[in-house]
């Protein structure tokens, strides 16, 4: 997981080094100092969070409501093709499908929010530990690249 965020981290930094050597190409030393962290940062990081359940909650018994924030890109419908957008997908207790694919849709476990809702809920969670890992995926639910992804795990009691 960390590997895989600081490989993340390192692909803007490579970019914006590459235009600042492009464009001061006479500025001589200077253009080796370190670049101020603001600097013409592109897009802000696509992130998802599970705001409810928290990582660690215990829950009562029954339907667990889940939310979610995105940040970084637009939540849309299903099948709206605008740029830097896609909708929710909850994987409780099922590991995330292949990138490059469609999700599949399992009740009760693989769902698919694509009315571009921010909230779901699950009925008649079992008592005891559970996972949930949210994904955004594009119009055609294949999950964005790089994945868009947040994971609690929770206690229902
Ligand atoms: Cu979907």
């Amino acid at each position: 997981m960390t590997r895989r965020l600081s490989a993340l981290l390192l692909v803007p930094l490579t970019l914006l080094g590459c235009a600042d050597a492009a464009s001061d190409e006479e500025a001589g030393p200077a253009a080796d100092a370190p670049m101020p962290a603001e600097a013409s940062a592109p897009a802000p990081a696509r992130s998802v969070t599970i705001v409810s359940p928290a990582q660690g909650d215990t829950v009562p018994a029954g339907a667990v409501e889940v939310t979610l924030s995105a940040a970084g890109l637009t939540i849309l419908p299903a099948g709206d093709t605008t740029a830097n957008s896609g909708h929710h997908h909850l994987f409780l207790d099922a590991d995330v499908s292949p990138a490059g694919q469609p999700i599949p849709a399992v009740e009760n476990s693989i769902v698919h929010m694509g009315d571009a809702s921010s909230s779901f809920v699950f009925e008649n969670v079992a008592p005891g530990e559970h996972r949930l890992i949210a994904v955004v995926g594009d119009w055609q639910h294949v999950p964005l690249e790089p994945m868009v992804v947040d994971t609690v795990t929770f206690v229902v009691r």
